[in-house]
């Protein structure tokens, strides 16, 4: 494999054992009794999972020994050991690993209920060794607790992905499958290690053409390349596809010649592919054609297409996710929240049993926090599945860590009392609560060809995915302990601080975008990126948190509101029916309240809103000093990856506190009462320096910018037009000391203005804006910190910023901050150490 190959061990199956903690006693001869494409590559991964952990030379073999690790189903392992007992009840994908009682051999046993539970055994033997667990006595067993256990990535045939944060597909290029496909078998391999049974392989906003019969003769490679690793292929499916793709005058999903049309497409579809998974349907949401134009409902279209699926196994993946984006912001009743269950529920009991609803989380859209979808409770005669995002959309894009897997395990865990009785989502998914034959979990991955999800923290999130979709009831942090141990490998301290990292990580997020339940606070128009607080309101996206000069939040109530509350069965209903049973995370989600109404902590509304801002903004510095604990560690250039992300994060946490505190303090006129709001000690603005070149701007939205102004270097008005670069100056009148400086620059989309500090006739330090951010305006999506550490300034001495456009960036900046070089916690938290400087007079 060439270098430059994308492999999972770029990703977590790395069998590495830096200092030799990984136990040894374990058979090195791996034998499978049968011959299946799947026993086969378990026997594969052993091997070499035990060679890399070991250290020792593990080799597959074909005749038994003595001493040795046998692979096979119940079936075979009965043949093979006829007068030896084995678990008779063992499920489909279950399975169990075990020592075969023997005076005379040390035979350790990897059963299947069938071929794929023999590959997920010898995952789960893997991970034990990793973790540094002894095998001696092993006897386990395990069975995963949804059927469907599936991944959605929202590929498009150009090779684009939508939602997409790590380069480009694995599957498509310019309109056609990839002729490399190793990485699809690579990401097989990552897939079947956690337990996932399938994958979706195209953009939900379906491009109609892959269903035509060049393209799907192309997909039947990447099922090919799946397979092996028991991962079934999925198609996301366009309702429309019979008239653009199939020549009909109609997708009317009643008509009989559409009905033909489908039950031709499946029985072509598995002619190619016999393992199909199924459709999933993205239809009358966002613009996409659905069953409404012909005035049929969801469960019509569904059971259409769920009638061609049926004789061949497969399943219909009916996303609940429909409504409309055209909403009327003036009336109060109007709420997109209510979209799913007002449109799904009367429907219940009209689902044909191989229909599965596919049901966001929230109500909303993957926010940063939402309360559980009450459709879960809502559909008591549908299997249903959760849809989340393990590719974070509105929770940093990869350049912020945020480890979702406490927010899915607070949903899995949310007891929705259907019927006053118990009812736990998980146990909803797994079709017990209402007595369904399917269900589970699917996670929006967005793997690309960067490493798979671009950053290496992230993958956190995918490994979570599939571990709580095999056994919800795990709990997060002694995941990420498992995917730390097999990142990392047993290495002290990492396996303490990386865990702590990621469990701090969420909590941190929501704490400097939007808390209370307000959603993200991001521009949900464009990048759904950086901080753009009214882009929410006065749209028809509804996702509204209606902040006014009185108060803030949406009201959702039965007796005032939107009616949103009532959609829970009756005892949550009237729990979120009022403020003062609504737990404070989710209390503007389902209430307007003044900024002065008090929280169950006992701080205002709007005290919380600063307090947590400066919280999350510190927790995000304290991840930098956290990490570079980890310096020699891990290895360097991983270490290096992961130090400039948290550096960047910390920054991008600073611009997210400032503009939604400055915004909140001007709209309410309340003040801090810690006195950090609207007061930067350190600051020097941009736009009060003295300006050679620089033009002050207005940056939109205004809180993107300290004081919502900029400067931006019009190269065309300087004097000496051959240099092209604009300088700010001020003048130094603190204490004379060491000093870190902070520029708070803007990082357009589109080339890469150079920046530099000078002083004493000297550049001290000069930097690129090449970073690949959202948006070509100056505003939150790119605003990022560049630190200049330990300056030794005078008072009295001038200090020069000098910018160069390049292309379309203008160089653009924002202001700088000038701390003390000793400053606890990182350069940003400068509270405690004003530093007394002034603009330039
Ligand atoms: C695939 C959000 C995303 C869209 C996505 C949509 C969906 O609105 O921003 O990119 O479309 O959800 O889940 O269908």
């Amino acid at each position: 494999m060439s270098a430059a190959a994308q492999t999972a061990d770029q990703a977590w199956l790395r069998y590495i054992d830096p200092h030799g903690a990984a136990p040894r006693l374990i058979p090195r001869n791996v034998r499978a009794l049968g011959a299946s494409p799947m026993e086969q590559s378990a026997v594969q991964e052993l091997v070499r999972g035990i060679s890399g952990l070991t250290g020792l030379h593990a080799s597959a073999s074909d005749t038994g020994t003595h001493n040795e690790l046998v692979l096979g189903t119940t079936e075979e392992l009965r043949k093979a050991y006829p007068s030896s007992t084995f678990a008779n009840d063992l499920g489909p994908e279950s399975y169990s690993l075990a020592w075969l009682p023997s005076t005379t051999a040390s035979r350790l046993v990897v059963q299947g209920g069938d071929e794929r539970g023999v590959l997920y055994g010898a995952f789960a033997l893997l991970r034990l060794l990793a973790s540094g667990d002894g095998l001696l006595g092993l006897n386990l067993r395990d069975h995963p607790a949804f059927s469907i256990r599936w991944v959605d990535e929202w590929d498009n045939p150009d090779g684009s992905i939508e939602r997409g944060y790590a380069g480009r597909s694995i599957f498509f290029e310019d309109g056609s499958v990839r002729d490399d496909l190793a990485p699809v078998a690579e990401y097989g391999r990552l897939l079947a290690s956690v337990g996932i049974n399938g994958c979706n392989i195209n953009n939900v906003n379906a491009a109609p053409q892959l269903l035509d019969s060049a393209h799907l003769k192309q997909i039947a490679r990447i099922a090919d390349a799946l397979r092996p690793w028991g991962v079934h292929l999925a198609m996301s499916v366009a309702i429309a596809s019979p008239q653009s793709i199939g020549g009909l005058s109609t997708y009317d999903p009643l008509d009989p010649a559409v009905k033909a049309w489908w039950i031709a497409k499946a029985q072509e579809i598995y002619e190619l592919i016999p393992d199909f998974a199924g459709f999933t349907v993205k239809a009358d949401s966002e613009g996409q054609p659905g069953p409404a134009s012909f005035g049929r409902t969801p469960a019509d279209a569904a059971n259409t297409l769920a009638a061609a699926l049926a004789p061949h196994h497969g399943v219909v993946l009916y996303r609940a996710f429909v409504y409309n984006h055209h909403l009327d912001w003036r009336d109060p009743k109007a709420d997109r929240a209510r979209a799913a269950y007002d449109i799904f529920k009367p429907l219940d009991g009209q689902f044909a049993a191989n229909v599965v609803l596919q049901i966001k989380e929230g109500p909303i859209d993957f926010q940063a926090r939402e309360p559980v979808s009450p459709l879960f409770a809502g559909l008591e005669h549908a299997s249903q599945a959760m849809e989340v995002q393990i590719t974070q959309e509105y929770t940093g894009q990869q350049r912020h860590l945020v480890y979702l897997a406490p927010m899915w395990k607070w949903v899995l865990d949310t007891d929705l009392r259907a019927n006053s009785q118990p009812s736990p989502v998980k146990e909803i998914l797994a079709g017990k609560t209402f007595h369904q034959p399917l269900g589970g979990m699917v996670g929006v991955a967005g793997i690309g060809r960067d490493r798979w999800l671009g950053s290496p923290l992230a993958l956190a999130n995918l490994y979570a995915f599939g571990r709580l979709a095999w056994n919800p009831e795990l709990d997060p942090a002694q995941i990420a302990t498992e995917w730390t141990q097999q990142t990392f490998g047993l290495v002290d301290t990492v396996d303490r601080i990386v865990p702590d990292l990621l469990m701090r990580s969420w909590p941190a997020y929501e704490s400097y975008t939007g808390p209370l339940g307000t959603q993200t606070l991001t521009d949900i128009t464009g990048s759904h990126y950086g901080p753009n607080i009214e882009s929410s309101e006065r749209n028809g996206w509804g996702q509204w948190h209606n902040a006014d000069a009185q108060g803030v939040g949406k009201d959702r109530s039965v007796a005032t509101g939107s009616g949103y509350a009532g959609q829970y069965p009756p005892e949550l209903a009237k729990l979120y029916e009022n403020p003062t049973t609504t737990p404070d995370d989710l209390l503007l989600f389902f209430h307007h309240l003044p900024y002065t109404y008090r929280l169950h902590s006992g701080k205002t509304v709007i005290q919380h809103i600063y307090d947590s801002h400066f919280d999350g903004a510190a927790q995000a510095a304290q991840f930098v000093t956290e990490w570079s604990q980890l310096n020699s560690r891990v290895d360097p250039a991983l270490y290096a990856d992961v130090l400039g992300r948290l550096q960047y994060q910390a920054g991008h946490a600073i611009v997210w506190r400032d503009a939604i505190v400055q915004y909140f303090l001007k709209l309410s006129g309340i003040q801090d009462d810690l006195g950090r709001a609207g007061h930067y000690p350190g600051r020097l603005e941009a736009e009060s320096a003295l300006l050679t070149g620089y033009k002050i701007i207005d940056v939109t939205p205004w809180e993107d910018a300290s004081r919502g102004k900029a400067v931006s270097c019009d190269a065309a008005s300087l004097q000496d037009a051959a240099q092209r670069t604009c300088t700010a100056q001020w003048t130094w009148i603190g204490l004379s000391g060491h000093y870190n400086i902070a520029v708070q620059y803007f990082d357009l989309q589109g080339g890469a203005a150079k920046f530099s500090f000078r002083y004493r006739n000297r550049t001290v330090d000069t930097w690129l804006a090449d970073a690949k951010l959202p948006s070509r305006i100056p505003n939150g999506d790119n605003s990022t910190r560049h630190i200049i550490r330990n300056v030794d300034l005078q008072e009295g001495e001038p200090i020069f910023i000098d910018g160069t456009p390049d292309g379309p960036d203008p160089a653009a900046f924002d202001y700088i901050e000038i701390t003390p070089a000793d400053a606890p916690s990182g350069a940003w938290d400068i509270y405690s150490h004003p530093a007394n400087a002034a603009p330039h007079p």
